[in-house]
């Protein structure tokens, strides 16, 4: 081992990832310095950061998947999902700014959200029995913000980095899932009223039901339920956009209405 490699456990890692965020100061991906870290590991690695920031007094809210469309695959270079923690801290109630001065260099990416009903507990669950604990479904937005500088990193360090988690907002519209066909639910993106992109929920691993699946035998496999309440971001249906100061970001879909942030 290289004596930089030395320096590295799960809990320097899980610190310095804090600190770039608490700072709002990018720093390069950690397998540079790190190359033994493992997919196992910086699964370790994001459990202990997110534990600190329970320690801290956030409550986990529910789980996101990330990575599960191909847009986002192809933009990142990565090309295999994940899922990480939501905090109480990430929501951002609908018409309050993001809060670009304490962040490091934001997107917004648009998101279908599903709101549990009941407990799910992996493996082996199908996407049809995963859909069937589904309480609501809604639109969202997720801010992301790597602490990578450039959002440069491999499924290793997107994973340590809770998945470059930062806020979400989530629409107004709640609707019945078994009322929807969710892979033709269609999603416009705009920038300040201007469409940049567009996709349905077909991108999101087929039917945003896989992508719950995947997240639920993920971390069964890690001895992880999901509970009664908890909200999951299914993953970012298009490639996301970088937000500033005054800039607006709309998703309009076409069952799940319209989410918007601005840039404060
Ligand atoms: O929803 C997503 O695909 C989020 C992926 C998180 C990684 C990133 O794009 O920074
Ligand atoms: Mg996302």
């Amino acid at each position: 081992m290289t004596e930089e490699a030395a320096k590295w456990t799960i809990e320097s890692a899980a610190e310095l990832l804090l600190r770039a965020e608490r700072e709002r100061k990018d720093r390069p991906r950690i397998t540079s310095e790190w190359p033994q870290l493992d997919l196992a590991t910086a699964y370790l690695v994001q459990d202990r950061l997110v534990g600190r920031k329970v320690a801290d007094g956030e409550k986990v809210i529910g789980v996101k998947l990330g990575l599960t469309s191909r847009a986002k695959q192809e933009r990142m270079g990565v090309a295999e999902p994940l899922t990480a923690w939501l905090t109480d801290k990430m929501v951002l109630q609908p018409g309050t700014p993001v809060p670009t001065d304490e962040l490091i260099h934001p997107r917004v990416e648009p998101e279908i959200v599903f709101v549990l009903g009941e407990r799910l507990a992996g493996p082996g669950v199908t996407a049809a029995s995963a859909m069937s604990a589904v309480r609501s479904v809604y639109s969202g937005l997720e801010v992301i913000d790597s602490r990578y500088t450039d959002f440069q990193f491999t499924l290793a360090d997107v994973v340590a980095d809770n998945a470059s988690s930062a806020r979400f907002v989530i629409g107004g519209v709640e609707q019945d899932p078994r009322e929807l066909d969710l892979a033709a639910e269609a999603c416009r993106l705009r920038v300040d009223g201007r469409t940049v992109d567009t996709a349905t929920g077909a991108a999101v691993q087929g039917h945003p039901a896989e992508a719950l699946a995947l997240a639920v035998n993920s971390l069964g496999e890690r001895g992880i339920e999901l509970e009664a309440g908890w909200i999951v971001l299914t993953g970012g249906m298009t490639d996301a956009v970088t937000i500033g100061p005054g800039q607006q970001v709309t998703a309009e879909f076409s069952h799940l209405g319209s989410v918007t942030v601005t840039g404060g």
